[in-house]
């Protein structure tokens, strides 16, 4: 497998409880590299483009107000198969389903606020990447 890039969120619940760094040794221990990163705080037009593809679904008013709650950690990770790395190091979507050592076992406190969002294909980590950050902000 070639080396990737995927992005990465650490979101609102996570950065509120600064766990920040807790979750960046995470990436860190499985060989992910931080290549670019910046806090910030979206808007609710961002959060409902970032999250168009749940806005049918019953959770979605309540998603795109969670991410707007407090800032946010926006990062493009690298590493050999990076994306699918991040997924599994992230762990299941829902903190009851994730395995022993994930990001979301130790840290989500619900299915809705569960810390880490990361990319799921090649193309939309192309798309959220270019989406927050620059060419400029990418230093490999
Ligand atoms: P993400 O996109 O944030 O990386 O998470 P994911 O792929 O594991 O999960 P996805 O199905 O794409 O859902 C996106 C985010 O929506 C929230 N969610 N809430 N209340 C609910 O039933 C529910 N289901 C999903 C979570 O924050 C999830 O990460
Ligand atoms: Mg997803």
């Amino acid at each position: 497998m070639a080396i990737q890039r995927t992005f990465s969120i650490i979101k609102p619940d996570a950065t509120k409880r600064n766990l920040t760094g807790a979750i960046v040794a995470k990436f860190e221990e499985a060989g992910l590299r931080v290549v670019a990163s910046k806090r910030i705080q979206m808007t609710l037009a961002q959060a409902q483009e970032f999250y168009g593809v749940h806005s049918e679904r019953p959770f979605f008013g309540e998603l795109c107000d969670f991410m707007i709650s407090e800032p946010i950690v926006v990062q493009v990770l690298e590493g050999e198969d990076a994306i699918a790395k991040n997924r599994e190091v992230m762990g299941a979507t829902n903190p009851s389903d994730a395995a022993d050592g994930t990001i979301r076992k130790e840290f989500a406190l619900s299915i809705g606020e569960n810390s880490v969002h990361g990319s799921d294909a090649p193309e939309t980590a192309a798309e959220e990447i270019a989406y927050f950050f620059s060419g400029l902000e990418l230093v490999g």
